[in-house]
């Protein structure tokens, strides 16, 4: 197949699974053309065989306020779709991107360029709930050729909160743990905390900072805050009015999570939501318990009690309890987190999530 595949190129999780199976594809004998607005991060340095990469340049014309990305995405869509004949645009986050293919769908009729588009959380939950973009997410849904989601919890609040009737395929995100796995020799004394996120409210950076506060008061422990986003600077201020910045360490954002990940004994996700949370299937798949909150999709990947802690928001009494419980029993540690690489292996491998991306794609071709 000729595929052209789009997803913001930032770091993130949605970046992070549009570039893994734009590889796995490649890998398959499919031709695939990323069309984003920088090179995707996972694609940096990696010319990888039978992936090409177009970067869609926006020009800023005094009169215009704000640049129409949105604009200059479909007409590069359009051209790449007429140069490589493409067959299908899979857009990853519906913002602006379900949109953009829609007109390029258009605009190379009567072509039957297909589009799929890939729900990732915060387009249908946030921005996409935003009333300034809701009637117009909600019609780009309707109107791509197929649409998956990450969790069927999204599958479900898609459907209720938008009023959407069409079929929305659930396609688990998906963890490479051949590259994600325990590097032994790293652990680290004393024990370490870890959490990894983009630092944007939704995250609920400072409840980290809160949870480890009340750690530190019982037990000797680091902590390693990975990322960077809008709440880093108030968060880095907590730390201090806490007394606790010379334990904690924000490291911004790293490519090696691997290694930090390997010397972790705790993971903490305590977000507001999350429609998947792919940060706590890295660590899963690098045996690290996982404690985070008890919202979306987080309950289908984080198995309460088998790899780690799931509590309710906010709670960041019971976050601390549970996070000293597993630093100060270091068999349940080792169980956690054997348990939670036994789940990242058989319930969200590569090659089911592949089979399923590409059974939707051959019902939409067919
Ligand atoms: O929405 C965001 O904040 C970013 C987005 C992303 O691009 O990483 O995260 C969403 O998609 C990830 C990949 O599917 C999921 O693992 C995250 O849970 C989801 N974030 C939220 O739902 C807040």
């Amino acid at each position: 197949m000729r595929i052209g595949i789009t997803c913001h190129a930032t770091v993130g999780g949605s970046g992070a699974i549009a570039v893994a199976l734009g590889k796995l594809l490649a890998n398959r004998g499919h031709r695939v053309h990323f069309i984003c607005h920088d090179i995707p991060f996972g694609l940096i340095g990696d010319r990888h065989p039978g992936i090409t990469v177009h970067e869609v340049e926006v020009t800023q014309y005094p009169p215009l306020k704000y640049p129409p990305y949105g604009m200059a995405l479909a007409v590069k869509m359009a051209e790449v779709a007429n140069l490589a004949r493409l067959e299908l645009l899979h857009v990853h986050y519906a913002i602006p991107h379900a949109l953009s293919a829609y007109l390029a769908r258009e605009m190379t009729a009567p072509e039957r360029l297909r589009v799929v588009c890939t729900l990732h959380g915060t387009d249908i939950t946030l921005v996409g709930a935003d009333p300034s973009y809701q009637p117009l997410v909600k019609f780009c849904i309707e109107a791509c050729d197929a649409v998956t989601s990450v969790s069927n919890w999204l599958t479900e609040t898609v459907s209720r909160s938008f009023g959407i009737t069409r079929r929305v395929h659930t396609i688990y995100n998906f963890i490479d743990v051949g590259e994600f796995r325990r590097i032994e020799g790293c652990a680290s004394a004393p024990p370490s905390v870890v959490h990894i996120s983009n630092f944007r409210p939704v995250k609920r950076a400072s409840d980290v900072i809160k949870v480890f506060k009340r750690v530190r008061d019982k037990v000797e422990a680091r902590l390693i805050m990975v990322g960077d986003g809008p709440d880093r600077p108030r968060t880095i201020q907590l730390a201090r009015e806490l007394g606790i910045a010379s334990d904690v360490s924000f490291i911004g954002v790293s490519e090696s999570v691997v290694g930090i990940l390997s010397s972790a004994d705790v993971f903490l996700l305590p977000s507001e939501m999350e429609s998947f949370g792919l940060a706590a299937l890295e660590a899963m798949a690098c045996e690290v318990p996982v404690v985070a909150t008890n919202i979306g999709g987080l309950n289908e990947v984080v198995e309460d009690g088998e790899c780690g802690y799931l509590l309710p928001l906010g709670d960041v009494e019971s976050m601390a309890l549970r996070t000293i419980e597993i630093l100060t029993h270091p068999q349940l540690r080792k169980q956690l987190g054997e348990q939670g690489r036994a789940i990242a292996v058989e319930k969200f491998n590569p090659a089911s999530a592949l089979r399923a991306y590409l059974a939707v794609y051959e019902s939409v071709l067919s």
